[in-house]
């Protein structure tokens, strides 16, 4: 064999593997070509080493630094498509696998909206349409916050034992929530427009109509030229959101320490529409609010200058409103977390992780 023919071969498998590393499109396809270039039996450098004795001997050497110059560059180009290869397939990959994150999360349930929450968050929805805020405060109060500051004589029965829970000294539970009203006062100057909604107690034997802790809702405006027409004019207006137009309203005279004049308000029988029915005693009404002008020694009591400022105030209960929305026969049902009871007002609630906030 001469140097030719030699050096040929190689020029020849030289670009034949080229080819092959170029169209390899696989792990496995360059193994094989592994196989063909550094096989042990058959592999072509092993076979060329062989050969090299065919070589007369001044040419050997340049043979074999030839050969290794080779074996160099198939290492390299293997290991070049290899990577190649490796980065084409991790980018289809990625292609596959890309997130789209404009699909919605897959949500789950968060429970559903107690009957009383239900009706707190509709009466809230239509007051803070018309200004209001929404405020709250402790259900722990002192004598001060739940009589005194509202004008309730010392001897008033309200703060018997019996009608008032009491913790200790002048510890107690509130009985309505006007003790955040007074809070608001103290710290805020009229104009003031807020309701209140929130637990509050009573010590009360229980019974269908009566429980020791239950929700009321009540509101206070303060201002400039408040008059007993806004409260009524306010009234008839959230009682005909809450119950539609057909919604009659009528006030009776009524006494409360903290209010002067003081009426019970009335609307037509949410049953009957004022036919007369069993829920209103045929009398066609249904008694919800309890309302009036602020008392002025109430808002003198918070240094408000009652010659300057008045005010109307009103308390309901949502217990009371909810057993005649929802035709609920005994007060106690709230409390007792029976699902068959609940059930029945379900109102589900469902939220995305994100919605997550501890
Ligand atoms: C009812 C009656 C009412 C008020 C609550 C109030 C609060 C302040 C000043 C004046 Cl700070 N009044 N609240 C006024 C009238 C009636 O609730 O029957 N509640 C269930």
């Amino acid at each position: 064999m001469d140097w030719r023919e030699f050096e040929s071969t190689i020029a020849r498998f030289r670009e034949d593997i080229r080819r092959a590393i170029q169209d390899a499109r696989s792990e496995s396809d360059l193994q094989d070509i592994r196989v063909r270039c550094f096989g042990r039996q058959r592999g072509f450098l092993r076979e060329q080493f062989k050969r090299m004795a065919d070589l007369p001997p001044d040419l050997r050497p340049r043979a074999g630094q030839l050969l290794n110059e080779l074996k160099e560059w198939l290492e390299r180009e293997i290991a070049d498509r290899q990577r190649r290869l490796q980065e084409t397939h991790l980018e289809e990959r990625l292609k596959q696998e890309r997130i789209d994150w404009t699909l919605p999360g897959t949500p789950y349930w968060r429970g559903a909206v107690h009957p009383i929450q239900q009706v707190r968050q509709a009466i809230e929805d239509i007051f803070l349409e018309m200004g209001y805020a929404v405020v709250s405060g402790p259900e722990i109060e002192t004598d001060y916050y739940n009589f005194g500051a509202l004008n309730f004589p010392p001897d008033h029965p309200a703060r018997d034992m019996w009608d008032t829970l009491y913790i200790h000294g002048e510890w107690l539970l509130r009985t309505h929530t006007s003790p955040v009203q007074i809070r608001v006062m103290q710290r805020y100057r009229p104009p003031i427009r807020v309701i209140v909604p929130g637990k509050v107690y009573r010590h009360d034997e229980p019974d269908a109509t009566h429980a020791p802790v239950f929700h009321q809702i009540e509101g206070l405006v303060v201002d400039r030229g408040i008059r007993f027409s806004d409260l009524r004019g306010t009234l008839a207006y959230f009682l005909q959101r809450l119950f539609g137009p057909a919604c009659k309203m009528r006030f009776r005279p009524s006494y409360f320490p903290f209010t002067e004049p003081s009426a019970e308000v009335d609307m037509s029988c949410l049953l009957c529409g004022g036919r007369g029915c069993g829920a209103c005693k045929q009398s066609g009404w249904l008694e919800v609010l309890g309302a009036g002008m602020v008392h002025p020694n109430v808002l003198r009591e918070v240094r408000i200058d009652p010659e300057v400022y008045s005010g109307f105030a009103f308390g309901l209960g949502i217990e009371r409103l909810a057993m005649l929305m929802f035709r609920i026969p005994d007060i106690r049902l709230f409390l007792q977390g029976d699902v068959r009871f609940l059930e029945q007002f379900r109102v589900d609630t469902w939220a995305f992780r994100d919605d997550v906030t501890s």
